[in-house]
């Protein structure tokens, strides 16, 4: 089929043409006039139906009549239209039908409308309450549960083609360094995450456990010489919160890689990669972004030059929310308002929204985890748990959007490590053996990190709900469709 859309106001006027498209709406004007729209992915075409010697009345009530999202056969001329299109997603051309054909007939009466759709969600707990223009907001279960429709509208479309152009930054920058893009199981014989927000499956006469990360298995791919991987795949959390930030099942954007001297090797090809990914947005999908930003609203972002990303100690943010009056303890882990609070003082002294934060406690990270230098001289302590670690997160506007780590990589500390961790796992229970065992044949140095794909396009275009940034998302309270 051919596409209508065109750059200039007079280009291709007087043109025939043929094409396929859905109708956004109908109407019947008169006994001799109908109107259409129809809509071809992001653009939009109004056309005209008149009764002429070579098209009957009938034909134009027929066609003024057509459901809605009905899909439709047209032939048509190419005209300017009498009065100027005001719309901007409405082509400044309009058609004049001269044959119609229905492909695919839509129900008269559609569950959600795409006109409704085409607004943003209304605040939490005023669902389908808030009227605008005369018209109901449609809440987000209304929009989720038509999510066929509702993936209709233009900045929905616009939402995922950002979504993958995510991925494709993400694996560009990665490739273009020898990362191998590889897959791990995804379900488990042990959590890889310690044990708090798994999800358990029965697996013939076993128990199984959904990926809450490819953790243990991209270092077993480092362990098994493979140097540089990256993974996009799916990750399973059973976080029973309902927030507006947390799924059950999400994308993951992971990385591992063994390095030389030091894990800020790791940290500084991160940043590169975030720099690439935030950049690669601006430039090349600026369309869609301001398309989705014209519903919902957030500030552009200010992003550091290349090898500027601020860099702070864990300590040192302490520090600056402590100076700014926050009580908080030196080994305490961030709430969500003290990042927020963080993130506004750090753009405030070093002129960027992005930033990272290094060298957390290490009693709040993983097992995995490696202690800082220092820390690790002085282990033997009392406490296993004191002391900080080599492990990061990196914030954007004070929110989190990917952590990571130097991982131990000997066995016999590693061992221990899970041991005395403030949440213990075993290191010779079945499912975490052979992850142990990866360390006793020889691993180099490794690093490595995960983003969450949703959390990035929702912080990216202002989202208000991280749902919106899942084709069918999944939450305690959904699994469908
Ligand atoms: P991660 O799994 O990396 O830890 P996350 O971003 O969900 O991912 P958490 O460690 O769960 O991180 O918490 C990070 C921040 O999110 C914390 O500041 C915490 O206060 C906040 N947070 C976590 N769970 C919830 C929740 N259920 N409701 C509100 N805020 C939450
Ligand atoms: P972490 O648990 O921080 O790290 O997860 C990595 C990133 O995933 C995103 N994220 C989520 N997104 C949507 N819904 C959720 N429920 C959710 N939970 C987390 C966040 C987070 O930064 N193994 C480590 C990574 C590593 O060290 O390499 C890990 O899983 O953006």
């Amino acid at each position: 089929a051919q596409r209508y859309s065109s750059q200039s106001e007079t280009e291709g006027v007087g043109a025939q043409i043929v094409f396929r498209a859905a109708v956004e709406n109908a109407r019947n004007q008169s006994a001799k006039l109908s109107f259409l729209v129809f809509r071809q992915g992001a653009d939009s075409i109004q056309a005209v139906v008149a009764a002429s010697e070579k098209l009957s009345r009938q034909m134009v009530k027929f066609a003024g009549s057509i459901p809605a999202e009905s899909i439709v056969d047209v032939h048509a001329e190419v005209q300017r239209p009498r009065e100027p299109v005001k719309s901007t997603s409405i082509q400044h051309l309009e058609v004049h039908v001269q044959k119609l054909y229905i492909v695919s007939k839509a129900e008269a009466q559609l569950p959600l409308q795409v006109a409704d759709a085409e607004r943003p969600i209304p605040e939490e707990g005023k669902e389908d309450q808030q009227e605008d223009e005369g018209r109901p907001i449609v809440g987000l279960a209304t929009r989720l549960n038509n999510r066929v429709i509702d993936l209709r509208a233009r900045h929905n479309d616009a939402i995922f083609e950002i979504k993958a152009g995510v991925v494709q930054l993400f694996q560009e920058f990665l490739f273009a360094r020898n990362f191998r893009l590889v897959q791990t199981p995804k379900l488990l014989g042990a959590p890889s995450e310690g044990g708090a927000s798994v999800f358990e499956v029965s697996y013939f006469d076993k128990k199984a456990y959904l990926a809450q990360s490819p953790q243990l298995y991209k270092q077993m791919l480092i362990a098994a010489r493979k140097e540089r991987v990256m993974e996009v795949g799916t990750i399973f959390r059973a976080e029973n919160s309902n927030t507006a930030r947390h799924l059950t099942e999400f994308i993951g954007l992971d990385l591992e890689m063994a390095f030389k001297e030091d894990y800020h090797e790791v940290v500084t090809l991160l940043e590169e990669l975030m720099l690439h990914i935030f950049n690669g947005l601006r430039t090349r999908y600026s369309k869609e972004t301001d398309l989705v930003r014209s519903i919902y609203h957030v500030e552009d972002f200010k992003l550091p030059a290349a090898g500027a990303v601020p860099r702070l100690s864990f300590a040192e943010g302490i520090r600056m929310l402590k100076d700014d009056g926050v009580e908080i303890g030196e080994f305490d882990d961030l709430s969500t308002p003290d990042e927020k609070r963080l993130g506004a003082l750090v753009l405030k002294k070093y002129g960027s929204d992005f930033y990272v934060l290094d060298q957390y406690p290490l009693a709040i990270r993983p097992f995995y985890t490696m202690p800082s230098a220092a820390t690790q001289a002085a282990y033997d302590a009392k406490d296993p748990n004191a002391g900080y670690s080599n492990s990061y997160d990196f914030f954007m506007r004070g929110q989190e959007i990917m952590s990571g780590a130097q991982r131990i990589h000997d066995a016999a500390f590693l061992e221990r490590r899970m041991k005395e961790h403030v949440a213990p796992v075993d290191p010779q229970s079945e499912g975490l053996r052979d992850y142990v065992n990866a360390f006793r044949y020889g691993c180099p140095p490794h690093a490595g990190g995960g983003i969450g794909l949703e959390r990035i396009v929702m912080l990216w275009l202002g989202l208000p709900n991280v749902r919106l940034a899942s084709l069918f998302p999944r939450d305690p309270g959904r699994l469908m469709p």
